[in-house]
């Protein structure tokens, strides 16, 4: 058990608070992971402070020179990656083949950093008048809050992280309470990378201090978050008082389409990974699985005896497929909406109970579950669940199945299983998400592409590729006159 600290201007500090927090093991509630500071705003303010000052020396170093260093913290990364995925698995308790992959996304953004500041650009247009030309730059903007979720304690944090140092900016990361490690030793990483004392901050405690203080603060210019849409429409509802920039990562309630014509085989086994990989707990997670009538019987039945097949444990054992869910609030959430489901009356095919058998006996796991008959207006096949929990809904046909995928608030992800060449390109020119896969799970996104999603999923930002540095950069518009007289635009023009 380690004793953690705020990482404030490069230096392990106390909260000035006194108030402590633990972090367990959600897969055996026994063992306390690390222990952290409950911080006040006094602790936040000393953050703000160190990242103000060192924002003016941190923008003025060249672009591949701040990139350089996200390569460097790479290459300690591939160094550590065995050891973070352990301590990952213990603090959130997605299976070990899983954490690697989400620190593998994180090492995967910091190369992507490491030569994107090689590749800062602008345009350069042709102006209005003779002698003159005009060029756009981008330019960091100042001092950042980062507020960042439990199910990618590693990724999503890169993800903000990266691109927000990179284009210039300092930070102060508030990690989730329930995986606050793994942001603390990616902190030292970056500063064993040689990232200047201020440039990030880490201050742990709850969302009511610590995360409202940043929205609140002056001196913080944007806000970065991702996590649930009731809390982002709070974050954006503040930013938008004071015009901070702000970025919104939020819900999905992401469906898996299957046609008649699909391979049946691969559908299935996209279907398990996307709705259980990570116990249900992505925000690209599949929780609706829309079958066309034809091959709906067929493909519940194969459902049913392939779900029934998946083995719970520790995710530390190799050969666990689904581990625990995070905490205990979580796992009385989730049944909770089974309940929901059996009152308005799916059909419980599989699941919907606690496990706790052997090695499971101390922790938070749940049977993977699935509900077939429900029908799109229930509120299991509308609201984000967040857990091992798929709603199946049959379709009539290709048209009724789009409808149904397209009937949610959300708007994150989705999957269509055909190979009917041309509905599957309606269906990518007809979905509402952000991300579209097609004979491919609702899960997978890659650190290189454009991540996020329409309607009430975020506000129009995409992390990921160079989308991300988008959200961390103001652009700058100049306009160079090398004419030697006074030349007005829109007025003298070239014909006159
Ligand atoms: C999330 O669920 O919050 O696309 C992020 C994926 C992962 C990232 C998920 N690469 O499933």
């Amino acid at each position: 058990m380690k004793q953690y600290k705020n990482f404030i201007d490069g230096k392990s500090i106390d909260s000035s608070s006194g108030r402590t927090f633990e972090n367990r093991n959600p897969a055996d509630w026994d063992e306390v992971v690390g222990v952290f500071p409950k911080s006040n705003i006094d602790d936040l303010n000393k953050a703000i402070d160190a990242a103000k000052k060192a924002y003016p020396k941190w923008r003025s170093v060249p672009w591949p020179k701040r990139s350089e260093i996200m390569r460097r913290a790479a290459e300690i990364m591939i160094e550590r990656k065995e050891e973070a995925a352990r301590l990952m698995t213990r603090e959130m308790g997605k299976v070990i083949k899983e954490t690697r992959g989400d620190y593998q996304e994180g090492i995967d953004t910091a190369l992507y950093a490491g030569a994107e500041g090689r590749k800062y650009y602008g345009y350069t247009l042709p102006s209005e008048l003779p002698n003159k030309t005009c060029q756009t730059r981008r330019d960091p903007l100042g001092v950042w809050g980062l507020i960042t979720p439990w199910n990618f304690p590693v990724a999503i944090p890169t993800w903000k992280i990266f691109p927000c140092l990179t284009s210039g900016n300092t930070a102060i990361i508030k990690p989730a309470t329930d995986t606050p490690a793994s942001v603390g030793e990616l902190a030292i990483v970056l500063q064993e990378a040689g990232l200047p004392n201020g440039v990030l901050n880490v201050v742990y405690g709850g969302g009511s201090e610590i995360g409202e203080g940043l929205l609140n603060s002056p001196d913080i210019v944007g806000v970065s978050f991702t996590g649930s849409s009731d809390i982002g429409k709070r974050i954006g509802e503040v930013c938008g008082k004071t015009l901070k920039r702000c970025s919104l990562e939020l819900g999905g309630k992401n469906g898996q389409v299957v046609l008649r014509d699909a391979d049946l085989e691969l559908a299935l086994e996209g279907a398990i990974w996307g709705a259980f990989g990570t116990t249900g707990q992505r925000c690209t997670a599949t929780s609706r699985l829309i079958i066309e009538a034809p091959v709906y019987d067929k493909f519940i039945e194969m459902l049913k005896a392939r779900v029934e097949k998946l083995k719970l444990g520790n995710g530390l054992n190799e050969d666990a497929d689904v581990g625990p869910l995070v905490n205990e609030a979580q796992r009385e959430s989730i049944h909770s909406y089974v309940e929901i489901g059996l009152k308005q009356g799916a059909r419980l095919l599989t699941g919907g109970a606690i496990y706790d058998e052997g090695e499971c006996k101390k922790g938070w796991f749940y049977k993977p579950t699935v509900f077939a008959d429900v029908t799109p207006d229930m509120r299991i096949a509308q609201e984000e669940i967040f857990g091992p929990v798929l709603s199946v809904i049959k379709a009539k046909d290709f048209d009724d199945a789009l409808r149904i995928l397209n009937g949610t608030v959300y708007g994150l992800s989705s999957s269509i299983y055909t190979n009917d060449l041309n509905k599957a390109h309606k269906a990518i020119e007809m979905t509402e998400t952000g991300i579209v896969y097609i004979n491919a799970p609702t899960i997978g996104a890659e650190c290189h592409l454009p991540f996020g999603g329409m309607k009430e999923t975020g506000n129009g930002h995409r992390e990921g590729g160079w989308t991300a540095y988008e959200i961390f950069t103001e652009i700058k518009t100049i306009y160079i006159d090398y004419s030697g007289a006074l030349q007005k635009a829109q007025i003298d023009t070239w014909n006159q």
